[in-house]
């Protein structure tokens, strides 16, 4: 993505120095789908690529070309060949002005009828929020006998996390400082051994579980920035008991910038009870929960200078990361995990690791 968005911007200029010199042309690809080793978790097994290469390569152009892609299947399977053809905003996960550019292609298949009509779509405009929101807004689940949605009514655990950037010292770093992400103020730290393997041991050293509930400062979240951006470093869990009920409230900050982050929790479904613009209020916006038939999902985006409330229960006992889908995000430390204890019996128990664990 990035390295065609930055294609697409260095060809934007030479457009603009050079306009008598720019034609639409066609560029051909040829795409040979092949069987190649690689290795994952310790073992080497046979994959299919394109080209020897997964994920496949990135095809480049310029508004108006054509491009032809020729694909020749050499393995023994079937394969469907999925094309993404977007490329908008690669820098929407970094506080970096950029040119907002929208690519749009037609998509002509080889092989089809001559009188097919084309089909054009016209896509909402890049800023259209409410258009967005509306259609969100609007999904609801079945809440039918047959699938009915159990969403907690009792919370044993009402939490409120900021999400969002912050800014560190780092003495190796260009300008003595570096981008950092949080959760509740901290920057998530990746332990050696993991966080699993710990719990389950009951390893000494490898996580904390003094996760904060709450912001260690609360701040006006969404108002002018404080002016301290530092965050604390640590792997701080937060514990739940088995078949605890959680309402967690997931506010974005404008630290830096305000941003959409798509945050996922493993281990578990949610319903989204809430959502809203500006400051989470704890007395008004309960009121306005749905707690009927409300999405039930396991990532949620949180919108940007906003809030979403999510609840839960946490009937999977075992160590669960959350954190921000935006994968450099992830990187910069917005992640953290719930350790969730064992209930009785085995049916309620974190399951021992099997024989054939890899060790590498
Ligand atoms: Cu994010």
């Amino acid at each position: 993505m990035v390295d065609m968005a930055l294609w697409l911007r260095v060809l934007v200029l030479v457009a603009c120095l050079f306009p008598a010199s720019v034609e639409s042309m066609v560029r051909h690809y040829k795409f040979n789908v092949v069987m190649k080793n690689t290795t994952r978790l310790c073992s080497e097994k046979p994959i299919v690529t394109v080209n020897g290469r997964f994920p496949g390569p990135t095809l480049v152009a310029r508004e108006d070309d054509t491009v032809l892609v020729k694909v020749v299947n050499h393995v023994k399977y079937n394969v469907s060949i999925h094309w993404y053809m977007v490329a908008a905003s690669p820098f929407m996960d970094a506080p970096i002005a950029v040119d907002n550019v929208t690519a749009t292609a037609t998509l002509h298949y080889s092989g089809t009828l001559a009188s097919t009509t084309t089909t054009l779509t016209v896509p909402p405009a890049q800023n259209a929020t409410p258009v967005a929101t509306s259609f969100t807004d609007a999904l609801r689940s079945l809440n039918s006998i047959k699938y009915p949605a159990r969403v907690p009514l009792e919370i044993d655990h009402s939490l409120f996390f900021t999400i969002g950037l912050g800014v560190n010292p780092c003495a190796s770093c260009v300008n003595g400082s570096r981008v950092v992400a949080d959760i509740n103020n901290v920057t998530f730290v990746m332990p050696t051994i993991a966080l699993l393997q710990a719990h389950f041991f009951n390893i000494k050293g490898v996580f904390t579980d003094d996760f904060p509930g709450n912001p260690p400062t609360p701040f006006n979240y969404t108002g002018t920035q404080p002016k301290n951006f530092q965050t604390v470093s640590g792997t701080k869990l937060y514990r739940l008991a088995y078949n605890s009920t959680v309402q967690l409230v997931l506010q974005d900050t404008g630290m830096l910038t305000p941003e959409n982050h798509p945050i996922h929790l493993h281990g578990f479904n949610f319903f989204e009870v809430g959502r809203g613009m500006g400051n989470f209020n704890p007395k008004r916006d309960p009121k306005k929960f749905n707690l009927v038939d409300p999405v039930e999902r396991n990532t949620i985006g949180v919108p940007a200078g906003g809030w979403t409330a999510i609840r839960f229960i946490a009937d999977n006992p075992g160590v669960w990361f959350m954190h921000c889908h935006l994968e450099v995000h992830t990187t910069w430390g917005l992640k953290m995990a719930f350790v969730v204890d064992n209930g009785e019996g085995p049916n309620e128990s974190v399951l021992p690791p099997p024989p054939d664990l890899p060790e590498c």
